[in-house]
């Protein structure tokens, strides 16, 4: 700790925008530092439409849901959110990686955008 206000770096800023998302959702009901199954959904509507219709699947977010409640209180609180989003990211990687080998940046690899 040397109390500087320096800049945020760009993986501070990420963190930061994942809490803020987090909370911007967790905070419309009930408990406010948890989503419940409707923040969930609104969260991944909003947030990740992409990853959401990439599924035909009508059961995802329930799918989603159960796979991330650890703790099995019908919520998903922010330490069971950064699972989902450290494996999204961790197929975002991939997806980035591999369309680097493939076309050697073509597009810069843009990320996680699904078909
Ligand atoms: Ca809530
Ligand atoms: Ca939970």
């Amino acid at each position: 700790m040397d109390g500087k206000m320096s800049a945020p770096t760009q993986l501070q800023s990420a963190m930061e925008g994942l809490i803020e998302v987090f909370h911007s959702y967790s905070g419309k009901e009930g408990d406010k530092y948890k989503l419940s199954k409707a923040e969930l959904k609104s969260l991944l509507q909003g947030e990740l439409a992409g990853f959401l219709s990439a599924s035909n699947d009508p059961l995802v977010v329930e799918k989603i849901m159960s796979d991330l409640d650890e703790n099995k209180d019908g919520e998903v609180d922010f330490q069971e959110f950064v699972v989902l989003v450290a494996a999204l990211t961790v197929a975002c990687n991939e997806f980035f990686v591999d369309s680097i080998k493939s076309e050697e940046g073509k597009d810069g690899g843009s990320g996680c955008k699904t078909k």
